[in-house]
């Protein structure tokens, strides 16, 4: 099922010519309402959309230098809502909306969650956290739009999830991937059964997850999952989503036109390789944003989707470009190094990268928590165990391959990993202890 059939299966063709004419007012509207834009955009026009290419790019670092509201193309009286960024560098970026951006969230969120398998009279359970994050209140807003019941269990107090679900029975689940396997192993914990609770879907998103964390949701809660994307800057969750294909996420590019360039020399890269996603705004009133760099690494899928949408699609999100690790000249995405400690079902998907910067050559290790499974096998876990050696071998072999890189690898006691409410924090910096959201 399809939300919006008009907009999300029309052709190619007629979508290119809607973003065209989206484009242009776009450039207008900001050149003539944002003084920044004005200076940036001097002179400059797009006639076709492969013009956007040669404007210039905005950068997370123009919305601070504009802090709190000096990108603004609308009075502040006329923005409906402000929300602002998650991010644990520097100042949180506020983002604004008026009150035709939230109806175009809400009917963006709206699509990615029909395609998700949402339905009118669904209760859907929302664990995003509510308040400045976007999460919460966009899958909230989209669910209503669809005439799904909303239960805004929001983040934390894992406890409480726990009673909501087992008591309500909802058919969706919406959390940060890492927060629904905490909820999950709290549940199994206190002798409940996620996999029993009737679920029929789960929108999982807001940080980089891997194959292997989407098979331990699926087994975990025994129904499909869902990535969704977006980041506030954009809009919130709603710029891109899977369908039932699960070929890549569609992009809601009539309303956000992607590019994805080089990040190191900002051209476009060949249709189908791997590189930095930006993204132009093409309907946003309150806050407009032309080319912006969202960081995030990825690549389009090429070809028309069985599902019968014609938007673009990308690649799940490998992470993004200012979290990339470099070690010992290795360049190394978190979410490689998931994807390999998942291929083991001796392992949980419960671990955390330590980067240690104190000698010349900074040293990378994780470290890991085995999974229940591999415990049960064992018959515990106390140190010295013979199987946590041999465990720890195979999976410092493996990263060795998959990365190039020798990894140390610990395996922790059940438990210990520290557990997420919202974004994981997977990489630790030592000796600072700085820890960075991933
Ligand atoms: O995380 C919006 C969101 C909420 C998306 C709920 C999906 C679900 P920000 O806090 O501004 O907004 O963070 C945006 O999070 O640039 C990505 O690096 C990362 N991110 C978001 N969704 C995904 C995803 C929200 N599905 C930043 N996969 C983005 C990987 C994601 N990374």
């Amino acid at each position: 099922m399809l939300w919006d059939p008009h907009s999300e299966a029309v052709s190619v063709e007629a979508r290119a010519g809607v973003q065209l004419e989206r484009l242009h007012a776009t450039v207008a509207w900001a050149q003539e309402r944002v003084p920044f834009y004005r200076e940036r955009l001097a002179g400059m026009a797009v006639a076709s959309l492969e013009d956007l290419a040669r404007l210039p790019f905005t950068r997370k670092s123009d919305l601070r230098d504009h802090y709190p509201f000096g990108l603004l193309a609308v009075p502040l009286a006329e923005v409906a809502r402000i929300h602002a960024s998650s991010g644990t560098k520097g100042k949180p970026t506020f983002v604004a909306y008026t009150r035709e951006d939230l109806d175009v969230w809400r009917e963006v969120m709206a699509r990615m969650m029909v395609a998700a398998g949402g339905r009118p009279g669904d209760l859907l359970h929302v664990a995003f956290g509510y308040g400045l994050f976007t999460g919460g209140l966009g899958f909230h807003d989209g669910a209503e739009r669809i005439g799904m019941t909303v239960v805004p269990a929001s983040s934390g107090n894992t406890a409480r999830h726990q009673l909501l679900l087992a008591d309500f029975r909802p058919a969706g689940l919406a959390a940060t991937p890492s927060f629904a396997l905490h909820i999950a192993e709290v549940m199994r914990a206190g002798g409940q059964r996620p996999d029993q609770l009737g679920l029929r879907y789960g929108m999982f998103g807001a940080e980089p997850w891997s194959e292997g964390v989407r098979r331990a949701l699926e087994t975990a809660y025994g129904c499909p999952a869902f990535d969704i994307y977006g980041l506030s800057e954009i809009v919130g969750p709603g710029v891109a989503g899977e369908c039932e294909a699960r070929e890549g996420l569609h992009v809601a590019d009539d309303h956000f036109f992607p590019e994805i360039v080089d990040p190191s020399s900002g051209e476009p890269v060949p249709s189908g390789q791997e590189g930095e996603l930006v993204l132009t705004t093409l309907t946003k009133r309150a806050l407009p944003m032309i080319r912006y760099r969202t960081g995030d690494v990825t690549a389009f899928v090429p070809g028309p989707c069985r599902c019968g949408r014609t938007s673009r699609r990308i690649v799940r999100i490998k992470g993004r470009s200012d979290d990339m690790l470099v070690i010992k000249g290795v360049n190394v995405h978190p979410s490689e190094i998931e994807a390999t400690l998942l291929a083991s079902d001796d392992l949980a998907p419960h671990y955390q990268l330590i980067v240690d910067r104190r000698t010349t050559l900074a040293r990378l290790s994780v470290e890991v928590e085995p999974s229940p499974g591999a415990v049960e096998r064992w018959g515990g876990f106390f140190p010295g165990q013979p199987a946590l050696e041999t465990v720890r071998h195979r999976i410092g072999e493996r990263l060795r391959e998959a990365i190039g890189l020798s990894v140390e690898v610990s395996l922790v006691a059940p438990g210990t990993v520290p557990r997420s409410e919202g974004k994981a924090v997977r990489i630790v910096e030592r000796p600072s202890g700085r820890s960075q959201v991933s």
